[in-house]
């Protein structure tokens, strides 16, 4: 038994590679039925920050995942071989899988095929197929592209920034996926705001406007606007950030077969490098999540409806009893009446005498929902925060919370449209426990339900 199955700290429904390092989600896409998952891999814990492969794995129901062979490695010579970095996949126009990818040092654009159903990858000779970044642009803040198709050829943006701008997303066009023409940057932020670089875009239609994700200042960014197809430029106006902190990022996304916008992102962790090379495993996907355009332009996000399909045992149902709801490996459904004045705060993973318990809270004057993780665990090595989201009710409208809980990860979804990330490690092996309390006034708690979740993996 490796180090990585016998770690209590370790997830059992949430994606991840059966030990050693994952961080980005790289290249996912709804192939021949199947949603294919790539993810930056590399092969020892101590050296996760080292040189970078794709692993990658598949699954008919986005729930349940094989892992395949490594889909890119590194090729000595070529502008790969310190690293194939994060990138897309597209099925090109005669239908075949194609990555776009960063390769390193330095960063250039690499181009991979693969013609047997994604099970082995062609480097093809055109490679690099973008070897040096426009003038003004250092080549090391050059990575991540981002592809889509529109009527006069293929569109791809790049991640970048200048020092004293800000991060940019660089708009490059070519017929062939091979020869790319750099226009200019499809988006530009303010250093003050978005920060310097720019990692990781994601670029997509969502209902009748657009999306650009991007991971910079550490979170993971989100800007809904307008497209203008014509002169090729995003005009943001409205943002927001996923996840509430820096446990979520490099978030990518992909159509499914049911064209259903279907986003990951990497789980970081938050205990020290120690721990993790003595755990054998470092980082995993959160939660499939769908996106959707709400009114008002807000993004709305959800679990996949998939996830109902590991919930195990029903351990609760009766909103005045929650004695039922312990574990690790959990889902919780909660629905509350929260006054005015009030403040809705429920605690997860929690010894019986309270030395150590993550709170969910939501003020509903301030109209903030917190993760707060600062007394999940008394142990070393582990850093514990709290994150925090806006989260504004109307009048009528319940606070609606869906509270997964995978042994060190914590994603809380609520009322469709906000979600918040975390990770934490409990010393004790007695942190299970559930409870809600009402601070400042009541806030009643009218739907209650509580699943064990199932592994993935059985
Ligand atoms: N991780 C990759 C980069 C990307 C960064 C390297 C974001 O391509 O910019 O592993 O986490």
């Amino acid at each position: 038994m490796s180090n990585a199955s016998r770690d209590p700290q370790r997830p059992v429904y949430h994606f991840m590679p059966p030990e050693q390092w994952l961080n980005d989600p790289n290249g996912p896409i709804f192939y021949e039925g199947r949603h294919h998952l790539c993810y930056q891999y590399a092969p020892d814990v101590a050296d996760g920050w080292g040189v970078k492969y794709w692993g990658h794995a598949v699954s008919d129901d986005l729930v349940h995942w094989e892992h395949l062979p490594m889909a890119l490695s590194p090729s000595e010579g070529a502008g790969d071989q310190d690293g194939c970095w994060t990138g897309s996949a597209v099925l090109d126009d005669d239908g075949v899988p194609t990555f776009l990818y960063t390769g390193v040092k330095p960063q250039v654009q690499c181009l991979a095929r693969s013609r047997d159903g994604m099970l082995t990858w062609d480097k093809p000779d055109c490679n690099p197929v973008i070897a040096a970044p426009p003038p003004g642009i250092d080549q090391a803040n050059f990575r991540d592209p981002c592809l889509w198709r529109e009527d006069d050829g293929w569109y791809m943006i790049i991640g970048s920034g200048v020092e004293g701008e800000g991060g940019k997303a660089l708009l490059y066009r070519s017929q062939d996926l091979e020869a790319w023409e750099y226009l200019h940057p499809l988006c530009e932020g303010v250093e003050a705001e978005t920060g310097t670089m720019w990692e990781c875009p994601d670029f997509f239609p969502l209902g009748d406007r657009h999306v650009l994700l991007i991971s910079a200042l550490g979170e993971q960014l989100y800007m809904i606007g307008d497209y203008d197809c014509e002169a090729h430029r995003f005009t943001p106006t409205s943002s927001g950030r996923i996840g509430g902190g820096i446990c979520y990022y490099a978030a990518k996304s992909y159509l499914d077969g049911d064209g259903r916008r279907v986003l990951w992102g990497w789980l970081r962790e938050r205990r020290d490098r120690g721990h993790q090379i003595a755990a054998g495993w470092s980082g995993l996907m959160s939660l499939p999540q769908i996106l959707t355009l709400l009114p008002g332009d807000a993004l709305g996000i959800e679990p996949a409806p998939e996830i109902v399909d590991i919930r195990g045992e029903l351990l609760c149902s009766d909103p005045d009893s929650c004695a039922d709801i312990v574990g690790e490996a959990l889902e919780i459904d909660v629905e509350a009446e929260v006054p005015e004045e009030g403040i809705f705060a429920m605690r997860v993973r929690c010894t019986p005498d309270g030395e150590e318990a993550t709170a969910i809270r939501y003020d509903r004057a301030t109209g903030a929902l917190e993760l707060d993780m600062t007394r999940s665990s008394a142990g070393d090595g582990v850093e514990c925060a709290l994150h925090s989201r806006p989260l504004e009710l109307a009048a009528d409208e319940s606070l609606r919370l869906r509270v997964f809980l995978d042994h060190s990860a914590v994603e809380v979804y609520a009322n469709g449209r906000e979600c918040l990330v975390g990770r934490v490690y409990p010393s004790r092996s007695d942190a299970r426990g559930v409870g809600f309390v009402a601070e400042g006034g009541s806030a009643p708690v009218t739907k209650l339900e509580a699943w064990a979740m199932r592994s993935i993996w059985d």
